[in-house]
């Protein structure tokens, strides 16, 4: 079977099904581009000097890793030419980046996590890229705050690229979730796998066991049928993974299923959740959803949730479709 590079499903996808246009197509086009780089620039590792902290902090008060300000930038620095934008904003800035005037502006909103599980860089273990892209509305400007303060349901597009053993994006542009992993010698994505789906049920779940004492009473019910295993009320062994980068635990769950949990927790009440709504939850709820599973935030479809401010954080709760819809049952109280 001949192999098809993204460049050329991208194609095919505006060409014979219409589902993007030239601009959405560029756009996907650059943010891979952009991907590749930080690819390169992360497996170079200490060869490079790109390990340990930049020595700043974020909007967020996160100490900044180098390989952050660098996927930040070549992610910038890659987009803001191409005339296809109105707007980016990532989780390193403050508020959204200003494309220079020398540069058109397009119709499009781009929101990223330039590099996510950061914590994981140093000891070599996978992290990622996350990105979401909406349409500006008429009448806002790309570099205003509230442009971006959409729905996660409005995105047309949302993808995430996991640097792992191997480098593979995984993109939805609302018709289905596929996968396509860079073939290094070539330089190009490959796809490697067409309209994924996580199966409706598992036997493993995602949670950072030691916030257990600061869960609501609805996730502590959850986790704790999970590890009473055979004997208990659900009647099966479940074996738990915890990478701390969403990325790789996503990617995890759309490969084999699973249950990803951030819950909501008293550590994180007071700032609404541990994981940001924008550039993380609606991304990866959206791919999801796309692959047959579900994302709440044990309240809330995540999709459905009314964007306040840009680096707006959110309990996270999605995977497969009969776990997260139980977790939801028993936030519900049923
Ligand atoms: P980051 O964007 O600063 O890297 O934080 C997000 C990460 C997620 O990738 C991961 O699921 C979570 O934080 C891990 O948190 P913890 O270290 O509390 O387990
Ligand atoms: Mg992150």
């Amino acid at each position: 079977m001949k192999s098809i590079s993204l460049t050329r499903f991208l194609i095919e996808e505006q060409r014979h099904q219409h589902h993007i246009g030239a601009d959405l197509r560029l756009l996907i086009e650059v943010v891979a581009r952009a991907c590749k780089s930080i690819s390169i620039a992360i497996g170079k590792g200490a060869l490079d000097g790109v390990l340990g902290n930049a020595g700043t902090d974020n909007v967020q008060g996160e100490a900044q890793k180098k390989l952050d300000v660098l996927s930040n930038e070549i992610l910038l620095e890659a987009n803001e030419w191409g005339g296809h934008l109105a707007g980016l904003a990532s989780e390193e800035m403050d508020g959204p980046h200003t494309i220079p005037t020398e540069y058109p502006r397009g119709g499009y909103l781009l929101v990223f996590d330039p590099l996510d599980g950061s914590s994981n860089i140093d000891v070599n273990i996978s992290v990622g890229t996350i990105f979401s892209v909406l349409r500006c509305p008429n009448g806002i400007n790309g570099d205003e705050e509230r442009a971006f303060l959409q729905p996660g349901a409005k995105q047309v597009a949302a993808g995430y690229t996991v640097y792992g053993p191997s480098t593979t994006l995984v993109l939805t542009v609302g018709s289905g979730v596929h996968m396509f992993t860079l073939d290094r010698e070539v330089g190009s994505f490959v796809l490697t796998q067409r309209d994924v789906k996580i199966p409706a049920d598992t036997k493993e779940f995602a949670i950072n066991m030691s916030n257990q004492r600061f869960w609501e009473a609805p996730v502590h019910r959850y986790i704790s049928e999970c590890v009473a295993g055979k004997e208990g009320p659900r009647g099966k062994d479940f074996n738990m993974r915890w990478v701390a980068s969403m990325v790789a635990d996503v990617h995890r769950i759309l490969t084999r299923g699973g249950i990803f949990m951030y819950p909501l927790d008293s550590k994180t009440k007071d700032k609404g959740g541990k994981l940001r709504l924008l550039y993380e939850a609606n991304p990866m709820s959206f791919i999801v959803e796309q692959a047959g599973g579900a994302a709440t935030t044990g309240r809330q479809r995540i999709l459905d949730v009314p964007p306040t401010s840009l680096h707006q954080r959110v309990p996270v709760i999605l995977g497969s479709k009969n776990e997260v819809e139980r977790v939801t049952a028993y936030h519900a109280g049923t």
